[in-house]
């Protein structure tokens, strides 16, 4: 029942950044996307395996993200306020962001990447340093753990490729009135907004809430909330409840709220439900390829110098999508130090310190991380006053200053 839809080409690891001798070995699949007629899940076609994506050399720090930060630290209060768990787990902790919101004696992080589990075991949380499954967590109850009241996690479950084995293992985990909170890019908004650099490895599946309605009500569990909020692009944030076990215990759990309703209905009324839509989607893809190289390779002709803010997993999408490499956009600057110094994943640009680049010397900035347009645009207005315009490619290709 899946049919495909979108071709993405041939791409590389979207976090693997490289050094020059690591080129010829560098490891590309190809990204193609589809959709599920039954659940309504838009999905990779072919998964890479985690351990190319998530391992001890993972680079994406969210706690280099000050937006991020301020988001985690919001969402544990908000969190604590509503549900006050006694007991919490984080799946896909990173390097403790969200965690260090809470108390360590009841709090434990899941993190396959080992470079952030030792982190959060350095903060003093208890890191399962593994993927999230069923065995795992069958492994966390029989080291004594009781069932979780709160079990958290941030663009990770879209990671995750057996969403069956994912949700049954929250399932066995989660305490008989607990919550099950998670946020992921939202289908909806990436179709809305032509983001197709949504699509990469890691993102396993872009989840819309009709897709997650079914499949977590094949597993047990039920949603009964869904916020809709801005980061990353545009992301739903799902509260999952036990679905209840016979109709005459529905009163022991949370109702269903307004929210669910209303972004089904959001959703249906889009056509996310039929797979037309998809397939007018990438045609919008496929203008907007068009659209980046024509305006890229005329600002090149007229003598113009680009670069890019921003080496984001999503800019390796649309540098390998579209055939743009160093000929094109000179470097990128990221303000990770793990990435800086090497270059991007396919395209071979030069990843560089951004205090090492001076953008009076650019005439064009590409927003690669333009999920953080304002913040860049606010850090770089000197570009601006100086004659330097930006370019995004989100919604439609655009020139602005
Ligand atoms: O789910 C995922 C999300 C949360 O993060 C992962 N699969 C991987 C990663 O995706 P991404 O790389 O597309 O994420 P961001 O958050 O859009 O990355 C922003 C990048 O831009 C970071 O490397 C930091 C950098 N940056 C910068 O250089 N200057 C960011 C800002 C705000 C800046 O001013």
């Amino acid at each position: 029942m899946k049919k495909e839809f979108l071709d993405l080409n041939r791409q590389p690891i979207a976090n693997k950044f490289l050094r020059e001798d690591e080129f010829e070995d560098e490891f590309f699949y190809n990204l193609k996307v589809v959709f599920d007629d039954d659940t309504k899940l838009v999905s990779l076609k072919d998964f890479v395996k985690p351990e190319l994506m998530f391992n001890d050399d993972y680079v994406y720090h969210t706690s280099l993200s000050v937006p991020m930060i301020k988001h985690f630290k919001e969402t544990a209060e908000m969190l604590m306020k509503e549900f006050n768990p006694s007991t919490v787990m984080e799946i896909g902790s990173n390097d403790g962001v969200f965690l260090k919101n809470w108390n360590n004696d009841n709090t434990i992080g899941v993190e396959p990447c080992g470079n952030f589990a030792k982190v959060t075991e350095n903060m003093g949380y208890q890191t399962y340093s593994e993927f999230w499954t069923t065995e795992l967590s069958e492994k966390i109850k029989n080291d004594g753990h009781v069932d979780f009241d709160l079990i958290y996690a941030a663009n990770c479950i879209c990671h995750i490729q057996d969403l069956d084995d994912c949700f049954s293992a929250i399932k066995n985990i989660l305490s008989e009135k607990g919550t099950f909170v998670f946020e992921d890019p939202s289908l909806l908004k990436m179709m809305e907004r032509g983001s197709y650099d949504q699509i990469y490895d890691e993102h396993a599946h872009i989840f819309s809430v009709t897709a997650l309605d079914n499949i977590l009500k094949k597993n047990g569990l039920k949603i009964f909330r869904a916020d809709n909020l801005s980061v990353h692009g545009g992301s739903n944030r799902i509260y999952v409840s036990h679905l209840p076990p016979e109709p005459y215990t529905f009163f022991r759990y949370r109702p269903v709220e307004l929210s669910v309703r209303e972004n089904l209905q959001r959703e249906d009324d889009f056509g996310l439900n039929e797979f037309k839509t998809h397939q007018d989607f990438t045609k919008r893809v496929e203008k907007s390829k068009n659209d980046l190289v024509e305006l890229l390779t005329k600002l090149k002709d007229d003598g113009k110098r680009i670069m890019s803010i921003g080496a984001t997993s999503k800019s390796t999408t649309v540098f390998n999508y579209c055939g743009i490499d160093g000929l094109l956009i000179e470097c990128i600057t990221d303000t990770t130090p793990d990435k800086q110094g090497m270059y991007s994943p396919g395209s071979h640009i030069p990843v560089v310190d951004r205090e090492s680049v001076n953008l009076n010397d650019y005439d064009y900035v590409f927003l690669g991380a333009w999920n953080f347009k304002e913040v860049i645009t606010d850090k770089e207005k000197d570009f601006i006053e100086n004659g330097g315009k930006f370019i995004t490619h989100v919604p439609g290709v655009t020139v602005f200053t």
